[in-house]
């Protein structure tokens, strides 16, 4: 379904000719230059980013869809390729003027198994909400797919777009860095610009994009994400109006956000212009394509999916460039509610975690060495993991003569401690055993708060890694367990703390909670954990931590 009459791109006639290589001007109450009309109201399914329920005799396909895509395919299917959604942007952003002769662009869409609808719509936004003379291609690459509407059907498609849309097929499975690097070599476009295979674009989005970027080649761009319900294709902002935020970490390098701080957002004139972010979430960026490709691309050793995101934050920065988060620029994305797809054979012969030895291939590289055991306390098995041969990440480092992650953390994340302090080592780390009923401390998921129960020890995993610090937090991950006198839960930890009550007793094994005067037993039946007068003959009073070889 394609409103005809829509057509952005051919509306955007010019109202006037600026100067070459102006930077963007604001002029209050004056149409910026390519603002397009407002959209049509339309009323259809999902129109204006209303959620939308399918008809009960679709109810069935709906709930296959889900389990098979993370997301509502068969709610995408009913509704237009190219539907309103609200202008999610501060009302400033309408006054902009950007360069009339900006970089062309490749938008680069890797794909694996994505629903037909949902990949397409983003094809559809992009084209017509983007000025045609700044899009040279919309690069489609496949991830070798294996859906049969993603073959010949897919193909015919694309057939309508006269050729600005190019389709490329991996011969085999690559993940989703490696083929985002493959899209760079084969983009032709001046800038490449990266979206998911499930993003709706806003209005105007793309020349706040790709200004600072032509102001300065060296400046990677992020638009602010709006989301997209899963469920029902509900589109909102994600965060609350007039506020910005930046990208940050976690010291297991999970990707966390921060509000802009005072003192960057004091350098604006206006609170629409673009700032200076750590770090980005991953998928929506554009870069200066022959930049992209100085910095190596990603580090080919970065395997399926995760971390990307930090390694080229931190190049970026620290090898002389900068990004830029722009408010004006505005892209709806679906946030699954799991992740459909399993790495196949990319994830063979690899032990452990795919994601943290990417993480560990990352800090290893970027991070100087009295930064590096931050990632190691949070994280404790990575130590264990092999992360492939560095020999050339490190040489690019020293041949862009880039700067420690010391300088990082001073100049551009110096707020990232106010959240995520420093940590204090572990005393320590492994699976956590209970001498009684011989079975391990589990978190059993990642649902917070959570009660904690004990279950057969299983070794490497995620829910039964236990750690405990010099300062006495006893914590899973980036979850603090906490105990009262109801019983004990799983719980955030709580921002820019490392310490808790716990102090474990090495002479008769018991985890002592200080504040309660009370220490951590199992009940003999139900396995619930309890906080209890602390008897230090007992068997259910005792833990053991043993450590665990990665699998
Ligand atoms: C986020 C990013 C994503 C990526 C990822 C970490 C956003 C909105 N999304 O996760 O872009 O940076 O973090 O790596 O910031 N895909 C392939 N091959 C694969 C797996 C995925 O081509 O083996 C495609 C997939 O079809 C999609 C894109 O890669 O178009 C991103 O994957 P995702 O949507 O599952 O990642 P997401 O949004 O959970
Ligand atoms: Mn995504």
């Amino acid at each position: 379904m394609v409103h005809k009459a829509r057509n952005l791109a051919k509306s955007q006639e010019l109202k006037k000719k600026l100067p070459q290589n102006l930077p963007p001007i604001y002029q209050h109450n004056q149409t910026g230059n390519y603002e397009s009309e407002p959209w049509p109201k339309g009323d259809g399914p999902g129109e204006q980013g209303m959620p939308y329920k399918v008809l009960p005799q679709f109810e069935n396909y709906a709930e296959r869809s889900v389990s098979e895509y993370g997301m509502n395919i068969a709610v995408s299917d009913a509704i237009a390729m190219n539907r309103t959604i609200p202008d999610t942007r501060q009302e400033e952003c309408k006054y902009w003027d950007y360069p009339t002769d900006l970089p062309k662009t490749s938008v680069v869409i890797v794909f694996h198994n994505e629903g037909f609808s949902t990949l397409l719509r983003t094809v559809h936004t992009v084209i017509e909400r983007s000025p045609a003379q700044f899009l040279e291609e919309v690069l489609l690459i496949d991830d070798f797919s294996d859906k049969p509407d993603l073959k010949e059907r897919l193909e015919r498609y694309i057939k309508r777009f006269g050729g600005k849309v190019r389709l490329l097929r991996n011969e085999e499975r690559m993940g989703l860095i490696r083929t985002r690097s493959k899209g760079a070599h084969e983009a032709t476009g001046e800038v490449v610009l990266f979206l998911d295979a499930h993003c709706e674009v806003g209005l105007n989005w793309l020349p706040p994009l790709l200004t600072p970027i032509q102001l300065d080649n060296t400046t990677m761009t992020v638009p602010i994400v709006d989301g997209i319900d899963s469920n029902d294709f509900h589109y909102s902002s994600t965060y609350p109006e007039d506020t910005h935020i930046r990208g940050i970490f976690e010291w297991g390098l999970l990707y966390k956000e921060k509000e802009l701080p005072h003192k960057e957002a004091e350098k604006r004139a206006k609170t629409s212009e673009p700032y200076p972010s750590p770090t980005h979430a991953g998928g929506l960026f554009a870069i200066d394509r022959k930049y992209f490709l100085e910095l190596g691309a990603y580090d080919p050793g970065l395997l399926g999916w995760g971390g990307e995101n930090f390694e080229l934050s931190f190049k970026v920065w620290q090898c002389g460039g900068k990004i830029l988060w722009v408010p004006c620029s505005r892209v709806g994305h679906v946030y699954r509610s799991f992740m459909p797809y399993t790495f196949g054979k990319l994830a063979e012969n690899i032990k452990g975690s795919l994601v943290t030895r990417n993480y560990k291939r990352v800090i290893e590289v970027w991070f100087d060495d009295e930064f590096k055991k931050y990632f190691y306390t949070r994280e404790p098995t990575a130590r264990l993991l092999d992360a492939g041969d560095l020999t050339e990440q490190i040489e690019l480092k020293q041949r862009l003569n880039c700067k420690p992650f010391k300088w990082f953390m001073k100049n551009v994340a110096y707020d990232v401690p106010e959240d995520f302090p420093y940590l204090p080592p572990n005393i320590h780390w492994g699976e956590m055993v209970n001498v009684l009923n011989k079975e391990c401390l589990d978190t059993e998921n990642n649902e917070v708060p959570t009660s904690i129960t004990t279950s057969v020890c299983h070794g490497y995993g995620n829910n039964q890694e236990i750690k405990l610090n010099t300062k006495g937090q006893l914590s899973t991950g980036e979850r603090c367990i906490v105990g009262d006198n109801k019983g004990v839960q799983l719980v955030p930890c709580e921002l820019g703390t490392v310490d808790g009550p716990w102090q474990y007793n090495e002479e008769n094994n018991l985890m002592y909670h200080t504040k309660l005067g009370k220490c951590l037993a199992v009940h003999k039946h139900n396995k619930k954990l309890k906080m209890l007068p602390c008897i230090a003959k007992s068997n259910s009073f005792k833990w053991i931590f043993r450590s665990f070889e990665p699998k």
